[in-house]
């Protein structure tokens, strides 16, 4: 069953790429035409607008295949993805190793068009395909006694060249508060623009938080497990001080050697620029309310 959800870049349809650039010719026409007229650009329409599939597949994080952002569109074909399951165990009724095709026939796939905010401080917008992560833990059913979530990406040292350093402590893991998986805005994406993910983007399923840096939004996931304790995650481990457990959008709190207050969004050519960041990433009227009462400074 899926969750109903709605907002500003939510419930549309499937829609193929050429209908977006040429949504995107006529706006860099309206753009030319409001200059010429005097008047300002259609800025609010840049947080709307879907990256091109080149920019989202191209330019990536994914450090098992290597740190640089081209390393995992060189190198990640290479990575397995048929068969694939995702185990899901720990404080859930039915656990069990779950195929990828059997999940998908119980999910419903629909498309998400997300801000998508790295804490290096670049962005994008991402059409994503996916379903409710809440749905899959549905299926599996949460037992009253768990509070978090835990990922784990799949590690394979002969498909992933970059796991044979020790650039993190591998598999990649990640983590949520039960809350926020069950949050209707979390989904595990299986594709963009309407085509499979690509593996450098995550394939065949990733997790997207969008209200928070995009880390938290593990690859490749082969295990789900639910836990009464607050999981460690990749990054944490890696750099404490650096990045925390929560790691929500914040352009008040900067990181400790850059400015979170804005952010490079990632294409335009000549139309590329810094934009403000928002807090949460601009998701906060829908998920503010999941942290009331925390110090946002101490849980970082
Ligand atoms: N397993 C795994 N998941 C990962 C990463 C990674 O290195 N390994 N990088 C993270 C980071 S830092 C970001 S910004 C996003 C990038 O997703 P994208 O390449 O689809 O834009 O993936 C996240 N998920
Ligand atoms: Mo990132």
């Amino acid at each position: 069953m899926a969750h109903r959800w709605t907002n500003d870049l939510t419930d549309r349809d499937v829609t193929p790429e050429d209908v977006y650039l040429t949504r995107r010719q006529w706006l860099a026409g309206a753009a030319a035409g409001a200059a010429l007229a005097g008047i300002g650009g259609p800025a609010a329409a840049s947080g709307l607008e879907p990256n091109t599939w080149d920019e989202i597949t191209s330019y990536n994080n994914y450090y098992e295949f290597g740190t640089g952002k081209d390393d995992p569109a060189m190198y990640a074909g290479g990575l397995t993805t048929a068969p694939w399951s995702v185990t899901i165990d720990g404080l859930v009724e039915r656990p069990g190793a779950y195929a990828f095709e059997d999940i998908l026939k119980k999910m419903t796939v629909e498309e998400r068009i997300y801000r998508f905010r790295c804490v290096e401080a670049w962005s994008m917008v991402v059409p994503w395909n996916g379903f409710e992560l809440a749905d899959l833990l549905d299926m599996a059913g949460v037992k009253p006694g768990a509070r978090y979530v835990a990922f784990e990406t799949v590690l394979r040292p002969d498909e992933m060249p970059g796991t044979r350093f020790p650039v993190l402590d591998w598999p990649y893991v990640e983590g949520l508060r039960l809350d926020e998986a069950m949050h209707p805005l979390t989904i595990l994406a299986t594709g963009i623009y309407g085509r499979d993910i690509p593996n450098q983007n995550g394939a065949p399923l990733r997790l997207v938080v969008p209200w928070k840096y995009g880390f938290k939004s593990i690859k490749s996931v082969v295990r789900i497990t639910l836990t009464d304790s607050e999981p460690p995650t990749s990054w944490n481990k890696a750099n404490p001080r650096e990045y925390g457990f929560y790691s929500n959008v914040n352009p008040e709190v900067d990181h400790p050697r850059w400015s979170q207050a804005t952010e490079r969004r990632i294409g335009g050519g000549l139309f590329s620029k810094r934009i403000e960041t928002q807090m949460f990433n601009g998701y906060g009227k829908d998920v503010a309310a999941l942290y009331d009462g925390m110090d946002l400074t101490k849980f970082f």
